[in-house]
C-alpha cells in the first residue's frame, strides 16, 4: 500500500528506522488488539506507562544520564507517530510525560530535581502531569489565578486546574502558578500532600482510554526545594508547549494514516453496484487527496524535526505543522469515516474512534484557531488574539 509516497524513509538514518519500527511493532501487538475495548469501556490502559519506559519513549531525548535515551527530535517525531497510530490516548502519555515533565524538570530544574524525579519518569514507574489549563483560564494561561504565597520554610499553593492528562494516576505534577509579584512559577506537586486532590473529568466521547482530570490545591504546603529554580514567567510553560506541540505534528500523522489504510483495504474488498468501491471515481478522488495531504504533512513534521535538531524551529512554525497535521487526520478521519458506509461507526475499525479523539486534539494544547492566530501574529507583527 502506498504510503510513504515521497520516500520520506530515505531521510531517515538505520537508528531512526529501528526506533520507528520497535514503537510500531509494540503498538501492533499491544495496543490494537486492545485498545478498542479499553475506549469502549472509558478506561486507560496502565499496563502501557511501565511498556513505554521499557520501549525508551518516555523522554526519548532526555540525556541518558537522567534515564531518558539520549535520541534526537525525529527519532520523538517517530514514535508519537506510531503510537497515535495506535490511538491517540498513548501518545498522550507519551507527550506529557516527556514534553511537559520531564522536558521542564530537565531544563528548568535543580540537580537534586532531575535525580529525584527523571529516572522514575524515564522508566513509567512515576506518572506524571501537566497543569497549565484552569476552569477560568484556557486560551489565555497569562490570566492564570493559581497563587504561591512564600512562607518560612515552603510556599502555599491555592487554586485549580482543569482537563488535565492523567491527573488522577499521576504521582507527580508539574504545575504553574503565579506568585506574590504576579510572576508565573513552576513546581513540582507530589500525590499525597495535604491539600491536594485529583478528581477525575469524566463522560467523555473523546479520548475515552485516556485518564482526565483536575487538579486542585487547598493550602498545598510546597517545599521551596519544589519550585523550579530556573524558570520565570509564561515561556516556561510554553516552552514546553513547543515541544509538546512538536510532536502531535507527527502524531496526528499516524493516525491518519491508520484511517487511510483501512479505508484503502475497505474500498477494495466492499462491491457496490457490481463493483469494487475503490473503482469508482469519487473514491478516488478522496484516496488520492488523502495521500496528498498526509505526504505534505510528512514533509512538514520531517522539516520540522530537522529545524528543531539545530535548535532554529520557531514557536509560530511548530503552531502551522500542529495546526494543519492535526486538521487534515480529522478531515481524513471525517471522510474515511463516510466511505465505510455504516461500518465506519463501529469499533470493527480504529475511524471512528480517531475522529472522536482528534477532536480534543484539535482543541488541546492550543485550539485551531488559537494557532492561526499565531501564524496571523507572525506574519503581521499584531496579536489578535489580545
Ligand atoms: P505573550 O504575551 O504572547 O507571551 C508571554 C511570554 O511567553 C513567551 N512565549 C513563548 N515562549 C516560548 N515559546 C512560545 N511558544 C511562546 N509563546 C509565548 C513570550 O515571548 C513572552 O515572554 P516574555 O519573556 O516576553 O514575557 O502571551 P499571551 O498571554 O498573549 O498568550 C499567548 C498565546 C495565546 C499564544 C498562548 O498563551 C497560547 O498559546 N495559548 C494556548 C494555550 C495552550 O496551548 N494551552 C495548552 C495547555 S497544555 C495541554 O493542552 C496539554 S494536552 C496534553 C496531551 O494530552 O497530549
Ligand atoms: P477556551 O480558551 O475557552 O476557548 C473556547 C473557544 O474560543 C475555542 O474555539 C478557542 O479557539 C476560542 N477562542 C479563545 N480565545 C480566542 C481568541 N482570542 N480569538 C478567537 N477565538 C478564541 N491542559 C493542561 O494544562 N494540561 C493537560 O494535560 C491538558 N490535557 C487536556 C486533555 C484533554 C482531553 C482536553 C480536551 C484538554 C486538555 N487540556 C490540558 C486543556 C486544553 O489545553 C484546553 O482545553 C485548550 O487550551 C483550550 O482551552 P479551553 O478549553 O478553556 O477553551
Amino acid at each position: 500500500m502506498k504510503i510513504d509516497y515521497y520516500l520520506i524513509e530515505d531521510l531517515l538514518t538505520d537508528e531512526h528506522k529501528l526506533i520507528r519500527q520497535s514503537v510500531k511493532d509494540w503498538v501492533d501487538r499491544k495496543i490494537k488488539p486492545v485498545i478498542d475495548d479499553y475506549a469502549q469501556k472509558h478506561q486507560y490502559p496502565e499496563f502501557s506507562i511501565r511498556e513505554l519506559g521499557e520501549l525508551g519513549v518516555l523522554g526519548s531525548f532526555i540525556p541518558e544520564k537522567y534515564g531518558g535515551s539520549g535520541f534526537d527530535q525525529i527519532a520523538y517525531g517517530l514514535m508519537m507517530q506510531e503510537l497515535e497510530a495506535g490511538d491517540s490516548a498513548i501518545r498522550s502519555t507519551a507527550s506529557v510525560q516527556t514534553s511537559l515533565v520531564m522536558y521542564p524538570i530537565y531544563s528548568f530544574g535543580s540537580e537534586e530535581q532531575k535525580q529525584k524525579y527523571l529516572p522514575k519518569l524515564a522508566s513509567g514507574e512515576f506518572v506524571g502531569c501537566f497543569g497549565l489549563t484552569e476552569p477560568n483560564h484556557g486560551s489565555d494561561p497569562g490570566s492564570m489565578e493559581s497563587r504561591i504565597v512564600e512562607k518560612s520554610d515552603y510556599y502555599l499553593l491555592n487554586g485549580s486546574k482543569m482537563w488535565i492528562t492523567n491527573s488522577p494516576i499521576a504521582d507527580i505534577a508539574v504545575i504553574w502558578a503565579k506568585d506574590e509579584e504576579n510572576i508565573v512559577r513552576g513546581l513540582i506537586v507530589e500525590k499525597g500532600m495535604e491539600g491536594f486532590s485529583a478528581p477525575e473529568i469524566i463522560n467523555k466521547w473523546s479520548l475515552r482510554a485516556s485518564i482526565t482530570g483536575e487538579l486542585v490545591f487547598d493550602n498545598v504546603k510546597i517545599p521551596k526545594e519544589n519550585i523550579l529554580p530556573n524558570i520565570s514567567g509564561l515561556k516556561g510553560p510554553m516552552m514546553c508547549l513547543n515541544s509538546a506541540r512538536y510532536g502531535i505534528a507527527w502524531g496526528a500523522i499516524g493516525a491518519a494514516i491508520d484511517c487511510y489504510q483501512s479505508v484503502v483495504q475497505y474500498t477494495a474488498e466492499r462491491k457496490q453496484f457490481k463493483r469494487s468501491l475503490n473503482s469508482f471515481q469519487l473514491t478516488q478522488k478522496k484516496l488520492a487527496e488523502m495521500l496528498t495531504e498526509i505526504t505534505k504533512a510528512q514533509l512538514l513534521a520531517w522539516r520540522l524535526g530537522v529545524l528543531k535538531n539545530e535548535n532554529r524551529a520557531t514557536p509560530a512554525q511548530i503552531s502551522m505543522a500542529k495546526r494543519n497535521n492535526v486538521e487534515i487526520a480529522l478531515d481524513i478521519a471525517r471522510t474515511s469515516r463516510q466511505m465505510l458506509g455504516a461500518m465506519g461507526i463501529v469499533g470493527d475499525y480504529p475511524i471512528m474512534r480517531h475522529m472522536m479523539n482528534l477532536e480534543s486534539v484539535i482543541t488541546y494544547e492550543g485550539t485551531h484557531d488559537i494557532h492561526l492566530l499565531i501564524t496571523g501574529m507572525d506574519i503581521t507583527g499584531l496579536a489578535a488574539f489580545k
